[in-house]
């Protein structure tokens, strides 16, 4: 069994350090999170973007800690700590990124104290249809972009497909993001996926966005994205693409939940040579759905 997974970096770098800080005082809130992970990243920006109040708690996952379990049985992060109850408050916890993410955007609506909502919330026939919309392509995230990248990312030569098999499916499921922007005619009114509004749908693409650079840094050939006019019929879906993708790697609340990029690096290197523990370097490996 590999020791690197629990001998992790055990605190945030950089500007995800500030905000870790800013963030220690006890409070009913709680997100246990690692700096290193992309799920966490979700439920971070979430925060962020709505300046709700909260504990920032660094945990390893990894080390599976009685008290950690007893909070979330799964045992990965983000966990989300709550307290909930009329009169006599009760701890409670949730888990799973996407399910905190829209936890926190629904708990912390007040428009006026914690900006527009991030998934449509409107009960009119057209922001119904754009909430489910949204979470239509939030699964497409989920259940293609995000295991293609670490599909990609754990490829090594002795994998019985060659690296090409795992670029094209990844490729292909970032083109089919990009291609519903442009058929949806958003890059009119802006770069975020529903256009002038950021939303959920950016929030779970992006800390990927940003780890991006981990392919090109450890696999042969990177990411792969064609060059500009190189895009053949595609020219336009990846320069939506491009216009997303600068948009993200800008955005405030991205920006501030990032360590500094040597960290990752080190840390998703068991990865790149598929020697990690973890449970989805496990899944990726033996070809189940992540956990
Ligand atoms: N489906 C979960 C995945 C969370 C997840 O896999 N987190 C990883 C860190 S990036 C973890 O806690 N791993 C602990 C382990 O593998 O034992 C979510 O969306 O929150």
């Amino acid at each position: 069994m590999s020791t690197i997974d629990t001998t992790l970096l055990p605190h945030p770098t950089g500007a995800a350090a500030t905000l870790a800080a800013a963030h220690a005082t006890p409070h009913p809130l709680q997100l246990y999170g690692g700096w290193f992970c992309p799920f966490v990243q979700r439920a971070w920006i979430v925060l962020a973007e709505k300046r709700v109040p909260h504990q920032y708690v660094e945990i390893n996952p990894y080390k599976k800690e009685p008290h950690f379990l007893a909070l979330n049985p799964r045992g990965l992060v983000p966990t989300l700590a709550v307290e909930v109850g009329g009169g006599e408050k009760k701890r409670r916890a949730l888990y799973e990124s996407t399910v905190i993410c829209e936890y926190l955007d629904e708990s912390y609506s007040d428009e006026g104290q914690y900006g527009a909502r991030l998934l449509p919330a409107g009960s009119g026939e057209g922001e119904v249809y754009e909430r489910a919309r949204c979470r239509l392509w939030i699964n497409h995230v989920v259940t293609r972009v995000v295991p293609g990248f670490y599909r990609l990312l754990q490829h090594t030569p002795e994998k019985g497909y060659p690296i090409e098999e795992a670029r094209t499916e990844f490729l292909k499921g970032v083109r089919e993001f990009a291609r519903e922007m442009v058929d949806s005619g958003s890059g009119k009114s802006g770069p975020w996926f529903l256009g002038e509004r950021f939303s959920l749908v950016d929030v779970m693409l992006a800390p990927w966005a940003k780890r991006l650079f981990l392919i090109d840094h450890y696999k042969p050939g990177g990411v792969g994205i064609p060059k500009k006019g190189e895009r053949g019929e595609d020219e336009e879906v990846w320069a939506r693409w491009d216009e997303w993708f600068g948009a993200i790697v800008e955005r405030e609340s991205v920006k501030a939940t990032w360590s500094e990029e040597e960290k990752y690096i080190e840390a998703y290197k068991r990865y790149a040579e598929d020697t990690t523990q973890s449970e989805v370097g496990q899944a990726t490996r033996q070809g189940r759905s992540l956990p």
